[in-house]
């Protein structure tokens, strides 16, 4: 969103239809490294004691920041997820998110993604405080994890990430300071999925869901589920 908002978008954003859910995946060389949720103890949830596992990630307005190197990589203009997109997760436990968000944003297309989907509770905190959805018109990006079509568990979790005020002064990184939203969900058995923005944030590209949209390590990335709970524990992870 750093990039500037063309006419277009005024025009474009009324008509867009939205609900990009299971869009092919674009692929760019070569794959980051992998972050593996850490395992730290157990968790009491609503499906009884489980692994407690934490992953943290960021959003940031360029590529400067994040997994494509201090130049930016081959796009440094691009938002991108960071510090990779390349996500491991154990299963049958209790996942807890942190993701700092850097970016600025405008109104989301479809209000769904401004809801809070699928997590423990269906909501999620930011900045500390616990909501369950956020105003429609100040998004920066979204969470949006979901199953491929294949014969694994179903896994659905969506958090909208509220947007960055523009006049936010930067700090010392060059960015200003980040919302930070956390939320928590149960994963199932073992399986592959994908999780992307949902946010037209691909300035510049058709219906700004092109670009780092539809670019895995940008705003698209993936998260393995591995194992077992029983595995997980005894690994200490
Ligand atoms: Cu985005």
């Amino acid at each position: 969103m750093r990039m500037l908002i063309g006419a277009s978008a005024t025009v474009l954003g009324g008509v867009v239809a939205v609900g990009v859910v299971g869009t092919s995946l674009a692929h760019s060389a070569p794959p980051p490294r992998q972050l593996r949720a850490s395992v730290q103890g157990v968790a009491s949830t609503p499906e009884g004691s489980l692994p407690h596992a934490f992953l943290t990630l960021q959003t940031w307005p360029d590529s400067m920041a994040g997994p494509h190197g201090k130049d930016g990589g081959a796009q440094p203009g691009w938002v991108t997820y960071g510090p990779t997109t390349n996500l491991s997760v154990p299963a049958h436990s209790l996942v807890t998110v942190t993701i700092q968000q850097y970016d600025t944003g405008e109104k989301i297309t479809n209000p769904y993604f401004a809801q809070v989907h699928g997590t423990v509770g269906n909501t999620m905190t930011v900045d500390g405080k616990t909501v369950n959805a956020v105003d429609p018109a100040h998004i920066g990006h979204t969470f949006t994890l979901h199953s491929l079509v294949t014969n694994q568990d179903p896994l659905f979790v969506s958090v909208p990430l509220p947007a960055v005020a523009d006049d936010a002064p930067a700090l010392a990184n060059g960015y200003p300071k980040p919302h930070t939203v956390t939320f928590s969900f149960i994963t199932k058995g073992p399986g592959n999925y994908v999780f992307q923005c949902e946010y037209p944030c691909g300035d510049g590209y058709y219906a700004k869901f092109g670009g780092p949209m539809s670019t895995q390590t940008y705003m698209e990335g993936t998260v393995t589920v591995t194992g077992t709970a029983a595995t997980a524990a005894a690994a200490g992870e």
